[in-house]
């Protein structure tokens, strides 16, 4: 049996009543039979499926992402041992590359301050930082989406940046995205009175062509939206009539559960509640009807709970563990390529939001003392943390962990999580062929009361061995997650096993 464990202990007063009151509530077993079928016929996992979304200010410190830095080579590599980092995020408008260390800073086009939005503060992407990057790259597995800036940028000098990361970064780089959330350039970035899909289009085509004319077989990501899906729709019906159309990887979006910190709506039973998965798979139906249209696939290039830097007691729990399987596996299941759960440092995602992270005040407000603050990662949706000199894997981590163990494989067209929730637990399953060829089914039981006993029929006459994984922790809202795996966890009896999935937990099941 091995076991993989993030603990860290609760210590203000608040969070200890609500551990208490919700490790109290009384449970009660649901049964429930799932039919696994015989082939798989749905999408195909990447191997490289699982990824992590990064600011483009942590670029500003060259020993970062560097083959050096071996606590964070090592937190990557126990997340996935092929993955997809991708830089961005709201600091990536305001990148400028620095080819040599006496390159001065260029004059900065189309800046307009609005109160509330980030401060225009500008960040050199260096030479020194890319080659490290590389390095980086080269020593975790893992291949990037590399950001270039598009609010204060020109064609020029996007061409230059992503000509010298192509050189650098050579096959690590899967492709390149021109933008952050550009539906909100409205905010700050662009002229809200004529800032539309058609306009970002149009001059979205002017940086990836001077980016093409430079890098052969340059390809992108297009047009990584914070909420507004339509624009994928939109860009999909008129990528027909593009002259000079380049090459398009995947459309990409981003989706947080919620946020900020201080809105009451972001907690633990909305977090995990059927509704919120709904709505992910309301915003992967219309992503990939646009994408079929352009013959691509999805990615889900920056998410995780709750925005503006996530919440103290939702984003850094176990209950995000559980909500980061689900989210991933939900996605895997609607062909997204991959799911990059954003994350850093603490100063790189407060730079982006204005200087601060609207958590620390919450719970400074609620009398939280600096200690018990510091004690959180930060940001708090992070899904490695710093501490120190040391990279800890939250929670959340843990659930893109777990979700991982479907990189390569085959789903079933199976539909089994309406069959949980008709039996009234609120529990999501998935199955799938892995690429050993085992047959796999992961159940994610939600549910903050009901244990789930589950009936497995994987058809008449099988015997196999079953391997068992689980995901868990004391309670929903502890701040630890620990995943243990068994093998020789039992055989099938003519095509059929039990299991017993509690509430709050996860169970993988293998059987070969
Ligand atoms: C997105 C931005 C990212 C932020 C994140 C957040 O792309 O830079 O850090 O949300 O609000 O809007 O936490």
């Amino acid at each position: 049996m091995t076991i993989v464990s993030r603990r860290r202990f609760l210590s203000s007063a608040a969070f200890t009543i609500a551990a208490a009151r919700l490790s109290a509530q009384t449970k009660t077993e649901i049964q429930a039979t799932l039919a696994i079928p015989a082939t798989a016929t749905g999408p195909q996992v990447p191997s490289d499926f699982a990824g992590l979304s990064y600011e483009v200010e942590q670029l500003t410190d060259p020993s970062f992402f560097s083959p050096n830095n071996v606590g964070l080579v090592r937190a990557f590599k126990e997340i996935a041992s092929h993955g997809v980092l991708r830089t961005g995020g709201n600091t990536s408008e305001f990148g400028w590359f620095k080819p040599t260390p006496h390159t001065t800073e260029p004059e900065h086009p189309h800046v307009r301050e609005v109160v509330g939005e980030p401060k225009a503060q500008y960040y050199a992407v260096t030479a020194e930082a890319v080659r490290n990057l590389a390095g980086f790259l080269k020593a975790t597995g893992w291949s990037c989406i590399y950001g270039i800036n598009m609010g204060t940028n020109t064609p020029e000098r996007a061409a230059d940046e992503a000509e010298f990361a192509a050189k650098t970064l050579g096959p690590s780089i899967e492709y390149f995205q021109i933008g952050n959330e550009v539906d909100l350039f409205s905010r700050h970035l662009r002229d809200p009175q004529t800032w539309s899909a058609k306009t970002y289009l149009a001059e979205w085509l002017k940086m990836a062509n001077a980016v093409a004319a430079r890098v052969p077989g340059a390809q992108f990501g297009i047009p990584d939206v914070a909420s507004q899906i339509e624009w994928l729709t939109e860009i999909a019906d008129a990528w027909g009539s593009v002259e000079h159309a380049p090459r398009i990887a995947a459309l990409t979006h981003h989706h947080y559960f919620g946020g900020p910190a201080t809105n009451p709506d972001v907690n633990i039973p909305n977090l995990l509640k059927a509704a919120t998965m709904a709505r992910v798979q309301a915003t992967a139906d219309t992503a990939n009807a646009a994408a079929s249209k352009m013959g691509v696939r999805v990615r889900m290039t920056e998410g995780n709970t709750c925005y503006r830097g996530g919440k103290p007691g939702v984003s850094d729990v176990f209950a995000a563990a559980l909500w980061a399987a689900d989210y991933s596996l939900l996605l895997a299941s609607n062909s997204y390529t991959g799911v990059n759960l954003h994350g850093g440092t603490g100063m790189s995602v407060a730079n982006g939001l204005g200087g601060s992270l609207p958590g620390d005040q919450m719970l400074a407000a609620q009398g939280v003392t600096p200690a018990q603050i510091a004690s959180h990662p930060h940001p708090f949706y992070t899904p490695i943390a710093t501490f120190g000199s040391e990279y800890i894997l939250e929670p959340v981590a843990y659930g893109l962990r777990f979700a991982n163990s479907f990189a390569g494989a085959t789903f079933f067209n199976a539909g089994l999580t309406p069959q949980l929730q008709a039996a009234g637990v609120n529990a999501s399953a998935y199955a799938a062929r892995l690429a050993d060829g085992t047959t796999a089914v992961v159940v994610l039981n939600k549910d903050a009361e009901n244990d789930l006993a589950l009936r497995l029929d994987f058809g008449s006459g099988k015997t196999a061995s079953v391997t068992t994984e689980t995901l868990r922790a004391p309670a929903l809202d502890s701040r630890e997650a620990h995943i243990s795996s068994r093998a020789g966890a039992g055989r099938l009896k003519d095509g059929r096993m039990s299991a017993l999935v509690p509430h709050a937990s996860g169970l993988l099941i293998r059987v070969s």
